[in-house]
C-alpha cells in the first residue's frame, strides 16, 4: 500500500525548490491513489515512484547575439519524462519564468496528456528562460539557431519531437527546424507545428483553442445544451486564445474578454471577427506581450494590471499560463454565476481553486484533458510525416473531434461521481495513468 503523505514528503524531498511539480504531481496522486492501492501490481513495479522521476534530463548554455553585438548567455533544457507509449513528444516554452521545475511539471502533465488523447507518443518538454519580449526578429533566429545547435543531439523523428509553447509558434518552429536542416541535412517529422510549405499539418495552429471548444461542447451536450449564446471570458492572447476565440464564435458564444501581463481588454461587441485574430496574431509576433493596442484599434475597454476573471461570464477559459487563476478569481467567478471553467493553459487554476470548483459543482475540465487537442493534431503531423502525405483540413478537423470526443468519453467514465456530477479531474488523472502504468508494468524494467 502507498501511503500518499509519505510519498508526498519523500517526492518534496527529492525535488526541492519545485513547487509547480510538486502541484502537478500531487493533485495526480491525490486522484490515483485507491486506483493505485486497488492494484497490488502498481506497487510492485514501483510505479508511482517511476511514473515521478523522469527518465532523462539535458540542461544546455545558450549563446547569442544580441542587435548590439553583446554576448548573451541563456540556459536551454529538453526532458525527456516518459516514452512507455511512444517518442517523448512535447513542446518548447521560451519565457522569462521557466526553470526546470516548470519543465519537470510540463514533463509530467503531457505524459498522461499523451496517454488520452489515445495515440502513441510518450512525454516530453523542454524550453529556455529566453524572454522573446523586447527581442528583434533577428535576435530570436540567432537564439533559435543556438538552441537547436545543442538540441539536435537529443532529438528525431522517432526518439523526440518538440514542438511549440509559450513563446515558441510557427516562427520559431521555421527558425528551429531550419537550423536543424542545415546541421543534419534532413527533411524528417523532427519537429511539429512545422509551416505547410515544409511538412506542418493543416490545422495544428487552431488545434488547442478548436479541441478545447470541443471538449466544452461536449461538456455541455451531457446536459442538453450547447456553446451557442454562451459568454465567454479567456485569457491571453497568443496562439491558444486565438484558436479558441475563433472556435468559440464559430459555434456561437461571444469573446468577450482576452489578457496580457499589462491587463485585460473587455470587448462587448466581441472577439469575433477574422480583422480581430489578425489583430492578436500581429500582437505575439511584435514581441511586446500586451494588449492594450486593442482597445484602441477596436474601440474596447482596456482594464490595467488585472485579470478578466472580474467579468461576468458562463465560460471561462484560462489561456495564458500555469496558476494563473487565484482561489479569489474562483469565488469571484462563481459569485457571478459561472456555468463552466476549462483550462486550456497546463495547470491554469491553482490548486485550491481548482478545489473550489470541484467543490461547488462547477463545470471544471483540467488542462491535461481540455487542451490535449494541440498534441494530438502534432500527433496527427507526426504520421503524416511519416507517410509522407498531407491530410485535408476536413480529415484532420474530423480527426480531431474524434479524440476529444474520446478523451471526453472516457474522462466521464472514470469521473462520475455518485450524485451524477463529473469529476473531469479524476477522470483525466486515471485514465492517462492506466495506460502510461499498464504499459510500463508490460515493458518491465
Ligand atoms: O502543452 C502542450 O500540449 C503543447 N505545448 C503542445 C505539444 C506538442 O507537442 O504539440
Amino acid at each position: 500500500m502507498y501511503d500518499l503523505t509519505d510519498f508526498m514528503n519523500g517526492l518534496e524531498r527529492r525535488n526541492p525548490a519545485q513547487p509547480e511539480f510538486i502541484q502537478a504531481t500531487r493533485e495526480v496522486l491525490e486522484s490515483i491513489i485507491d486506483t493505485v492501492n486497488e492494484n497490488p501490481v502498481y506497487e510492485k513495479h514501483r510505479i508511482l515512484e517511476r511514473l515521478t522521476e523522469a527518465d532523462r534530463i539535458f540542461s544546455f548554455r545558450v549563446e547569442w547575439e544580441d542587435d548590439e553585438g553583446n554576448l548573451q548567455v541563456n540556459r536551454g533544457y529538453r526532458i525527456q519524462f516518459n516514452n512507455a507509449l511512444g517518442p517523448y513528444k512535447g513542446g518548447l516554452r521560451f519565457h522569462a519564468s521557466v526553470t526546470l521545475g516548470t519543465l519537470k511539471f510540463l514533463g509530467f502533465e503531457q505524459t498522461l496528456k499523451n496517454s488520452l488523447t489515445t495515440l502513441p507518443m510518450g512525454g516530453g518538454k523542454g524550453g529556455s528562460d529566453f524572454s522573446p519580449k523586447g527581442k528583434s526578429d533577428g535576435e530570436i533566429m540567432r537564439f533559435c539557431r543556438s538552441f537547436m545547435s545543442e538540441l539536435q543531439k537529443y532529438i528525431g523523428p522517432d526518439t523526440d519531437v518538440p514542438a511549440g509553447d509559450i513563446g515558441v509558434g510557427a516562427r520559431e518552429i521555421g527558425y528551429l527546424y531550419g537550423q536543424y536542416k542545415r546541421l543534419r541535412d534532413e527533411n524528417t517529422g523532427v519537429l511539429t507545428g512545422k509551416g505547410l510549405s515544409y511538412g506542418g499539418s493543416i490545422l495544428r495552429p487552431e488545434a488547442t483553442g478548436y479541441g478545447a471548444m470541443y471538449f466544452a461542447s461536449s461538456m455541455l451536450a451531457l446536459k442538453g445544451e450547447s456553446l451557442a449564446g454562451k459568454t465567454i471570458a479567456l485569457s491571453g492572447f497568443g496562439n491558444v486564445a486565438w484558436g479558441a476565440a475563433q472556435k468559440a464564435t464559430q459555434l456561437g458564444a461571444k469573446v468577450v474578454t482576452i489578457s496580457g501581463p499589462d491587463g485585460y481588454i473587455y470587448d462587448e461587441e466581441g472577439v469575433g471577427t477574422p480583422e480581430k485574430w489578425a489583430y492578436m496574431s500581429y500582437l505575439r509576433l511584435s514581441n511586446n506581450d500586451v494588449v492594450e493596442p486593442y482597445a484602441k484599434e477596436f474601440g474596447a475597454t482596456f482594464v490595467p494590471r488585472k485579470k478578466p476573471w472580474e467579468v461576468k461570464v458562463d465560460f471561462a477559459f484560462p489561456c495564458a499560463i500555469q496558476n494563473e487563476l487565484s482561489l479569489a478569481d474562483a469565488k469571484t467567478l462563481v459569485a457571478n454565476g459561472v456555468q463552466g471553467v476549462v483550462e486550456i493553459s497546463n495547470m491554469g487554476c491553482q490548486a485550491d481553486a481548482m478545489y473550489y470548483f470541484l467543490e461547488k459543482k462547477i463545470l471544471f475540465a483540467p488542462g491535461k484533458a481540455a487542451n490535449a487537442g494541440g498534441v494530438a493534431v502534432s500527433g496527427l503531423e507526426m504520421t503524416q510525416n511519416a507517410m509522407h502525405i498531407a491530410w485535408t483540413a476536413e480529415e484532420v478537423d474530423e480527426k480531431l473531434k474524434d479524440i476529444m470526443r474520446k478523451i471526453h468519453d472516457s474522462c466521464v467514465k472514470e469521473g462520475m461521481e455518485e450524485d451524477g456530477y463529473i469529476n473531469y479531474v479524476k477522470g483525466a488523472n486515471i485514465t492517462g495513468f492506466r495506460k502510461v502504468a499498464d504499459t510500463m508494468v508490460q515493458l518491465g524494467y
